[in-house]
């Protein structure tokens, strides 16, 4: 019986292994994030074109990058929070369509917030409290 079945295990054991070498692998190289602009928490931002939500968890394989687009009605600087060193070459999002790209060349996971500026134009309404935008990277 042992002998039998130890076959079907290895086999599994082998395909579980490959199944995991390959997700692993196929960690995408890249993601987009798009902040907007809404009425309840201020702002948003969606992953790829997802849901939008205040907080995102995302994962890139070593040497990824993201960009982030701001399409808010204020601008947002981009903050890495805590994770490895990382270099923002230009975190401040000022204008409409402003983006900005951040490249993972160290594996870790990286939080991230925004720190919102002035409206752009006044008599801008929302309700409730604004939104803090929080994203997590895992870099493997
Ligand atoms: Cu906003």
């Amino acid at each position: 019986m042992f002998f039998k079945r130890m076959p079907i295990l290895l086999a599994l054991a082998l395909a579980l292994g490959l199944a995991g070498a390959a997700s692993a692998a196929s960690a995408p190289g890249h993601a987009s994030l798009l902040i907007r602009h809404q009425t309840r928490g201020c702002h948003t931002w969606s992953v790829n074109g997802g849901p939008f939500k205040a907080s995102q968890s995302i994962t890139l394989r070593r040497g990824g990058w993201l960009t982030v687009t701001d399409n808010d009605v204020m601008s947002h600087k981009l903050v890495l929070t805590s994770g490895p060193a990382l270099r923002i070459a230009h975190p401040m999002l000022n204008h409409t369509g402003a983006s900005v790209k951040v490249t993972f060349a160290k594996p870790g996971v990286y939080h991230f917030t925004t720190k919102p500026g002035e409206d752009y134009m006044s008599g801008v309404k929302t309700i409730g409290e604004d939104n803090v935008l929080r994203l997590t990277v895992h870099v493997s």
